[in-house]
């Protein structure tokens, strides 16, 4: 996993340089979210439940994926949605406070398309949801941090698609 941190450094070091202008730079606008991010993910934290709960009844509830032939049909499979759910918001939290998404590559994304379509989840369905919970969380902690985590979450949807 890197962070936004390691990225500057590591790519600066394949060069032999010091930061330059635009390393030091994105450095400074990392820094000077620190607190932002914090308390997003404190809030996020907090409110995973609800979140996933209201992305849910936004995008899937009582549509044809809930009803008998759905994916989301029978209580094993419902909990196991609910649980992906649960997967992206934290990940994409860990992503959001580390300000670089490799450990979306490395832990969630790696296999994920070959397992839903082997056992016939929904893609679509699934990118529906995770938009979802993208708009849940921005009302919860804000534009800004809600557009720091909008990227996590379209990153997930971009690697399932
Ligand atoms: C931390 C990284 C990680 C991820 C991301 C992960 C996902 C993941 N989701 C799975 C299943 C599943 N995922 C879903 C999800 C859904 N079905 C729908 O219709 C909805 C659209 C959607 C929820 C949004 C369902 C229903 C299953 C069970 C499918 C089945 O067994 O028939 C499986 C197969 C094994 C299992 O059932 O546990 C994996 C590996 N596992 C991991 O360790």
């Amino acid at each position: 996993m890197q962070d936004a941190i390691t990225a500057v450094i590591n790519s600066s070091d394949v060069q032999g340089k010091y930061l330059d202008g635009s390393a030091l730079q994105k450095l400074q606008g990392y820094f000077a979210s620190g607190e932002l991010r914090v308390r997003a993910a404190t809030a996020i934290g907090a409110n995973a439940a609800t979140i996933v709960k209201e992305a849910v009844a936004k995008s899937l509830l009582y549509s044809d994926i809930t009803r008998p032939g759905g994916n989301m049909y029978t209580t094993r499979r419902y909990a196991a949605c609910i649980r992906d759910l649960d997967y992206y918001l934290r990940y994409a939290t860990y992503a959001m406070l580390a300000g670089d998404a490799s450990i979306l590559d490395e832990r969630v994304l790696n296999g994920l398309k070959e397992t839903y379509n082997s056992l016939g989840v929904p893609i679509g369905a699934t990118v529906q949801a995770i938009q979802a919970m993208k708009e849940v969380t921005a009302s919860l902690v804000g534009a800004d941090a809600g557009r720091e985590m909008g990227v996590y979450f379209d990153y997930i949807c971009s690697g399932l698609s």
